[in-house]
C-alpha cells in the first residue's frame, strides 16, 4: 500500500508530449523514486488461373480450395499406416522383449506416434489467444474506385474471399469466451494482387498511443506473474495500477467497461480498423481512412451477471454460436462502412489522427457503406485454419497504405515477427490459409518446413541467366503514398525524437464524449463493471487514483463508483493539458450500443420452451414452428429428456434440459400453455431458470395457467412494480400460438432494460 501510495500519479506524462510548441525534456528514468523504496523487491474471379490454383473459382470462394484437395485427408475405408505410409498392424502394444518384458529401442511405430504427439502443440499468440474463425466473402457494393484502386473494390458486385477470426484478448487459448475483453475482428482479404489483412478489434480506440507501450499493458492484464492468476480477467491490480498512470487509456477504459466488452455474439458486435489508414486510388491520390464493420443483426450484448454464469454453463458459447449460425444457414453478415477526410480536415479537428486513443466522430466524417462481409462456412480443421492463420498490419495491397499512427507502425513490426516464433519460421505464408491466391513470385528461398520447390538456377535479382525474372513490378506494383514530412514541422522541431505531438496529451475529452453518449442504461452499467473491478483490486490507493482519474471524465461517475467503494472523493489527478474547451461534438447518438438495434431478425436467438406433463402440445408447438420460421433456435426444455405427455394426449419431445442447458444460454423464454407449470414451480432448477430469464431482462411469454411457476420465480410480483415491460406477455393460454410475432418482436428487441434495478429485485 505504502509502495503504491508514494506515487500517487504519473508525475513524468507531461514529460512525453511536445506541449505549447516546446520539445518535451528528455524522460527521467524512473518515476519518482520513494524514500523507503526496497531495492530488492476475389474475386479471384477475373484472374488467377493458373498452374498454382488450378481451376477458376465461383465469386468470392477460394481458389486455393481446389488444390487443398490433395491435403484433405478422409480415412473413411482407409488403412492405418504410418507417416511414412507403411500399414500398421497392431496399433495395441509397443514392442516387447518378452510379455512381461522391456519395451525395445526398434519399435519405430511407437517411436514416431508419441514424438508426433509430444509436438502437437504450437505457443498459443501472446495476446488473442482464443478465438474462432470463419470462411466467406466480401462484396463490393458501391463504386469507390476514385478513391481506391485496391482489388477488392475493383467493380460494385465484385466477391473477395475472406478468411475472419475473431478473439478475446487477455485469456489463453482453453479460457471463456464472455469475460469482460476486448474482442479481436481480423479480417484476411485474399485479393488477386496479394494478401490484405484488415486486423481490427470491436473497439475504435485503444488504450495506448504508442507501440513502445504495448508490452507494459499486456502484462499488466495478463495473469500477474508471481502467481498466474486472475485468467481472462482486468480485475485485478496490476492492470488498474497501470492503467491508473496511464490517463490517455481512458477513453478505450470506458469502452470495455461498457456492455461493448461482453457481446452477445460475434454476430452482434461492430468492428473497427482502429487507426486513421489511406486509400490510395490509380493516380496515386490518397484520402485518410476510417475501417467499420456493422453487424446486420444489430449491436446486442450480455448482462455482466449473465456473462459471469454462461462462463461456467458453455465457455464456448460465442464459438458455438459462431459455428451453429453458419451450420444452421443464418449466416454472420456485416456491412464495410468507411470514413474518410482529407489531410487538411483532420488538420482542423481538436484531436490528432494519428492518435489511436481518438475516434473521429461520425457528426466530422458520416459513414458510407461500401460493401459487406458474408460468412458463410466453418473450417475444415480448427488447428490447420483458425490456429494456423497469421494476421499482419503489414499484410496491404496496392490501393491500400499506412499512416504514421505509431502504434500502427509498431504493429507492422509485431506481426511478422511474432509468426516467426509462433508458426516456426519465415515460410508461415506458404500454410494454405495464409498463402495468397495471387502467385508468389520472388527469390526469398529455404528456411524451416519449405514447401515450395523452386526451379532454377537463379536466386537473385538483377539477373541475366533467368532472363531478368521475376522483374520488379513498377507501376503496376504497390507504391508508398509520397509524403513530405519535415516541410509540415516546426522549425525547432529536431528530426529524430522520442515525443508525441501536443494534441495526444489531451486524455479526457474523448472520454467524456463517449460518457455523454451513452444512455442511463449504459451508464448504469459502466459504473456498475468500474464497481466489479475496482472491488477486485486489493490496494486502496489504486482504487483511489483510479476514482481520482473518473472525476476528470464525469463528476457523477466519480462519485458514483466512490460511493460504491465505500470511499470518499478524492481530488481529481492533474491533467497533462488543459480539457478541450469547445470539442467539434459533445454528444455522438451513434456511440451508443443501442443506435444499431439490427434489422428485426433473429437469427439463430436461442429461446426456451419450457414444457412439463400436461403442457398444451397445440400451443407450444406452434409457438416453436413460428420462432424456426423466423430462423430462430427453439428448444423444448424440460426437467428430464424423452417426452412430455401434453393436456391432448400427445407426446413432445424434451430436446434439453435444464440442467444442461440453464437459463443463462437463451435469449428468450416462453412458459408451459394449458399446464405443467405447477409441477415446475416445484422444481428449483425450473425456478431459478424462469428467475435468472427474468433478472436478465430477456423476453418472457408467461400464458395464464404458468402463473404458479412465475410466482414462484418471483415475476407477478416485479412485473407488477414496473408498469412498463415489453419484455414480458402475460397473456390469455388460447393466445399463446397467435402471440408468436409480438413475442419474435420482443425478442429482437433483444433485452427489455427498463426492467433492471439495482439490485435486481428478483
Ligand atoms: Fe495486436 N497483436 N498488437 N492489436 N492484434 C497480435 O499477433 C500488437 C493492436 C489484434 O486473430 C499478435 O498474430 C502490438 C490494436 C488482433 O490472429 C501480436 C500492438 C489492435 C489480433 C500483436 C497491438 C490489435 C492481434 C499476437 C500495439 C486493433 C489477433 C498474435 C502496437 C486494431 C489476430 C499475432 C488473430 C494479435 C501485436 C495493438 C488487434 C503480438 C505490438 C490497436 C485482432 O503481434
Amino acid at each position: 500500500e505504502a509502495l503504491v501510495a508514494a506515487i500517487p500519479e504519473n508525475v513524468n506524462k507531461s514529460a512525453e508530449y511536445a506541449l505549447r510548441g516546446k520539445m518535451p525534456q528528455p524522460p527521467q528514468g524512473a518515476t519518482a523514486k520513494p524514500e523507503n523504496l526496497d531495492a530488492t523487491a476475389s474475386t479471384i474471379t477475373e484472374s488467377n488461373e493458373s498452374e498454382k490454383n488450378g481451376a477458376k473459382a465461383a465469386p468470392g470462394e477460394n481458389p486455393n480450395q481446389g488444390p487443398l484437395q490433395k491435403h484433405r485427408v478422409d480415412s473413411l475405408g482407409r488403412a492405418l499406416t504410418t507417416n511414412q505410409g507403411v500399414p500398421v498392424g497392431d496399433n495395441q502394444n509397443s514392442l516387447r522383449a518378452g510379455l512381461r518384458g522391456p519395451t525395445l529401442l526398434e519399435d519405430f511405430i511407437l517411436r514416431e506416434k508419441i514424438t508426433h504427439f509430444d509436438h502437437e502443440r504450437i505457443p498459443e499468440r501472446v495476446v488473442h489467444a482464443r478465438g474462432s474463425g470463419a470462411h466467406g466473402y466480401f462484396e463490393c457494393t458501391e463504386d469507390i474506385t476514385s478513391l481506391t484502386k485496391a482489388a477488392p473494390f475493383a467493380k460494385v458486385g465484385k466477391r473477395t474471399p475472406v478468411f475472419v477470426r475473431f478473439s478475446t484478448v487477455a485469456g489463453e487459448r482453453g479460457s471463456a469466451d464472455t469475460v469482460r475483453d476486448v474482442r479481436g475482428f481480423a479480417v484476411k482479404f485474399y485479393t488477386e494482387e496479394g494478401n490484405w489483412d484488415l486486423v481490427g478489434n470491436n473497439i475504435p480506440v485503444f488504450f495506448i498511443q504508442d507501440a513502445m507501450k504495448f508490452p507494459d499493458v499486456v502484462h499488466a492484464v495478463k495473469p500477474e506473474p508471481h502467481h498466474q492468476m486472475p485468467q481472462a480477467s482486468s480485475a485485478h491490480d496490476t492492470f488498474w495500477d497501470f492503467i491508473s498512470l496511464m490517463p490517455e487509456s481512458m477513453h478505450m477504459v470506458l469502452w470495455q467497461m461498457s456492455d461493448r466488452a461482453i457481446p452477445r455474439s460475434f454476430r452482434t458486435m461492430q468492428g473497427f480498423g482502429v487507426h486513421t489508414f489511406r486509400l490510395v486510388n490509380a493516380a496515386g491520390e490518397a484520402t485518410l481512412v476510417k475501417f467499420h464493420w456493422t453487424p446486420m443483426l444489430g449491436t446486442h450484448s450480455l448482462d455482466w451477471d449473465e456473462a459471469v454464469k454462461i462462463a461456467g454453463a458453455d465457455p464456448d458459447f460465442h464459438r458455438r454460436d459462431l459455428w451453429e449460425a453458419i451450420e444452421g444457414g443464418a449466416f454472420p453478415e456485416y456491412l464495410l462502412q468507411i470514413q474518410t477526410f482529407t489531410e487538411a480536415e483532420a488538420e482542423r479537428w481538436s484531436f490528432d489522427v494519428l492518435d489511436a486513443t481518438k475516434i473521429v466522430p461520425e457528426e466530422l466524417a458520416p459513414l458510407r457503406t461500401v460493401g459487406r462481409l458474408v460468412l458463410n462456412r466453418n473450417p475444415d480443421n480448427f488447428f490447420a485454419e483458425t490456429e494456423q492463420v497469421a494476421f499482419c498490419t503489414q499484410h496491404i495491397v496496392p490501393g491500400i497504405d499506412f499512416t504514421n499512427d505509431p502504434l500502427l507502425q509498431g504493429r507492422n513490426f509485431s506481426y511478422l515477427d511474432t509468426q516467426l516464433t509462433r508458426l516456426g519460421g519465415p515460410n508461415f505464408h506458404e500454410i494454405p490459409i495464409n498463402a495468397p491466391v495471387a502467385e508468389v513470385h520472388n527469390n526469398q528461398r529455404d528456411g524451416f518446413h519449405r514447401q515450395a520447390i523452386n526451379r532454377g538456377r537463379v536466386n537473385y535479382e538483377p539477373n541475366s541467366l533467368a532472363g531478368g525474372c521475376p522483374f520488379q513490378a513498377g507501376a503496376r506494383g504497390f507504391a508508398t503514398v509520397a509524403e513530405r514530412l519535415l516541410a509540415q514541422q516546426a522549425a525547432t522541431e529536431p528530426s529524430k525524437l522520442r515525443a508525441k505531438p501536443e494534441k495526444f496529451a489531451d486524455h479526457y475529452t474523448q472520454a467524456r464524449l463517449f460518457w455523454a453518449s451513452q444512455t442511463p442504461v449504459e451508464r448504469a452499467h459502466i459504473a456498475r463493471a468500474f464497481r466489479f473491478e475496482l472491488t477486485r483490486v486489493q490496494t486502496q490507493a489504486i482504487r483511489e487514483r483510479m476514482v481520482r482519474m473518473l472525476r476528470n471524465v464525469d463528476e457523477g461517475l466519480a462519485a458514483r463508483v466512490a460511493a460504491d467503494l465505500g470511499m470518499p472523493l478524492p481530488e481529481p489527478l492533474s491533467m497533462v493539458a488543459p480539457p478541450i474547451k469547445n470539442p467539434e461534438v459533445a454528444a455522438s447518438p451513434a456511440l451508443s450500443l443501442f443506435a444499431r438495434p439490427g434489422d428485426g431478425r433473429i437469427l439463430g436467438r436461442r429461446v426456451a420452451l419450457l414444457v412439463a406433463d400436461g403442457v398444451s402440445g397445440a400451443a407450444a408447438s406452434a409457438l416453436y414452428d413460428a420462432l424456426l420460421l423466423a430462423g430462430a433456435v427453439p428448444r423444448y426444455v424440460g426437467a428430464r429428456l424423452g417426452v412430455v405427455r401434453t393436456a391432448e394426449g400427445d407426446e413432445l419431445p424434451v430436446e434439453v434440459t435444464i440442467e444442461a442447458a440453464p437459463s443463462v444460454l437463451f435469449d428468450a423464454a416462453a412458459l408451459p400453455p394449458g399446464g405443467g407449470a405447477a409441477a415446475l414451480a416445484r422444481d428449483g432448477l425450473a425456478v431459478e431458470f424462469v428467475q435468472l430469464q427474468y433478472r436478465h431482462c430477456k423476453p418472457l411469454l408467461v400464458p395464464a395457467s404458468a402463473a404458479p411457476l412465475a410466482e414462484a420465480a418471483g415475476v407477478r410480483a416485479a412485473a407488477a412494480a414496473s408498469d412498463a415491460d415489453p419484455g414480458l406477455l402475460v397473456l390469455p393460454d388460447d393466445a399463446v400460438a397467435g402471440a408468436a410475432p409480438a413475442f419474435i418482436k420482443a425478442i429482437a428487441m433483444h433485452r427489455a432494460w427498463q426492467r433492471q434495478t439495482e439490485p435486481p429485485a428478483v
